[in-house]
């Protein structure tokens, strides 16, 4: 395991130390415009189209993951549990790949892979690069059909409205599109990305900069959710998911394993109240899994906690305390409604893993 991870940091890090993530991915997408149980069209990886089918993909993710997190979030807001499954690969990886060690005898039950690589080699024999969460996973093939979470997801925001389950929020509203692709311009370097470059910085100068520019943007999201309950317009969208991801992750994870210590979310009262408000809006709290975020971080980031101690704290049973964030007003579901309660058991939270 401390292996697999000083490759991954080691093969991030540019010259002059700073992370540089891997955004190289599998592009291929799932429209609806092709008739459902037909084959893939194109004939390139990365560019081919799969048609939109209930039932044919399964969605691999972890909940550790933010970026897979995010699939997490959007799945169930949008009420796609019957239409796409989910397998969820155990907080910590082996020297190869996510595994399934949360399921019986290891493996996902749906597919029976033991690790997620084996998806990934069903796709490209001796895939090079990292075997990341999420990723749709073609069930007849048992092979990845995209991990390029940003499009998937707005695939499954706009491609698979078929599905949709009524009352299904718009996440992605038209008048805010310009807002929130604005939003995501700076908050994904410097926030969502920012933490891990921050974290995984090899020499001092590219841990500073990631650190003021963190900072910098957290300051300016403060004051931006002072007088405003959302990022963008008065309802939930991405944006929101996006920063919920990062943030829900902070004071247990990035602020002492990635050095992200100016202060805590808990000190600064628009965000650690936009959190909580969030953290308790159906979709969004119910994913977390504390022990298997944390266990994630410290113990597969072998190089930044070689001893993969995993601390005991925070307390952040502190999540579930009242926010008042309605007195900015806001309706979280606009003309939608909020999702029901989880229907599948074994895509609940475990008794005890969430903030309570
Ligand atoms: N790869 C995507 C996001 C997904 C991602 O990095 N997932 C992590 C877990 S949080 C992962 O699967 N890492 C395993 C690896 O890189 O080998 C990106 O770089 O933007």
């Amino acid at each position: 395991m401390a292996d697999d991870t000083e490759f991954i940091a080691a093969k991030n890090a540019s010259e002059d130390g700073e992370f540089v993530r891997d955004a190289t991915y599998i592009n291929d997408r799932v429209v609806a415009d092709l008739p459902a149980g037909s084959d893939p069209v194109g004939d390139k990886v990365g560019e081919m189209r799969w048609p939109v089918e209930a039932g044919r993909y399964r969605l691999m993710a972890a909940r550790a993951c933010p970026w897979a997190s995010r699939s997490i979030i959007v799945r169930r807001l949008m009420g796609l549990e019957d239409a796409i499954s989910m397998g969820l690969a155990g907080p910590t990886h082996d020297v190869n790949s996510w595994v399934f060690d949360l399921d019986p005898d290891g493996r996902d039950p749906v597919t029976g892979i033991y690790r997620l690589q084996e998806a990934y080699f069903n796709r490209i024999p001796d895939y090079p690069r990292g075997i990341t969460v999420p990723a749709l996973v073609d069930l007849p093939t048992t092979s990845v059909v995209t991990n390029a979470y940003q499009k998937l997801n707005f695939d499954l925001l706009s491609e698979w409205s078929a599905f949709h389950r009524d009352g299904a929020p718009d996440l992605y509203p038209e008048e805010h599109r310009d807002e929130i692709d604005e939003l995501d311009s700076w908050i994904y370097p410097t926030v969502n990305n920012g933490v891990y470059r921050s974290g995984f910085a090899a020499e001092q100068g590219a841990y500073e900069e990631a650190y003021d520019e963190l900072w910098a943007s957290l300051d300016r999201l403060e004051e931006r959710l002072t007088t405003r309950r959302y990022l963008a317009g008065d309802t939930i969208t991405v944006a929101d998911i996006r920063l919920f991801t990062t943030l829900v992750r902070f004071d247990a994870v990035y602020h002492g394993h990635f050095k992200a210590n100016r202060n805590k979310i808990t000190e600064m009262p628009a965000l650690w109240g936009y959190l909580r408000d969030l953290f308790q809006t159906p979709g969004f709290g119910d994913t977390c899994d504390f022990p298997q975020i944390k266990e994630h971080y410290y113990n597969v980031h072998r190089d930044v906690n070689p001893t993969g101690i995993v601390p005991k704290g925070p307390d952040l049973s502190g999540l579930l305390t009242p926010h008042h964030r309605e007195e900015l007003g806001g309706r979280p579901f606009g003309d939608g409604t909020a999702p029901g309660p989880i229907e599948n058991p074994s895509e609940r939270v475990p008794e005890g893993h969430g903030a309570g």
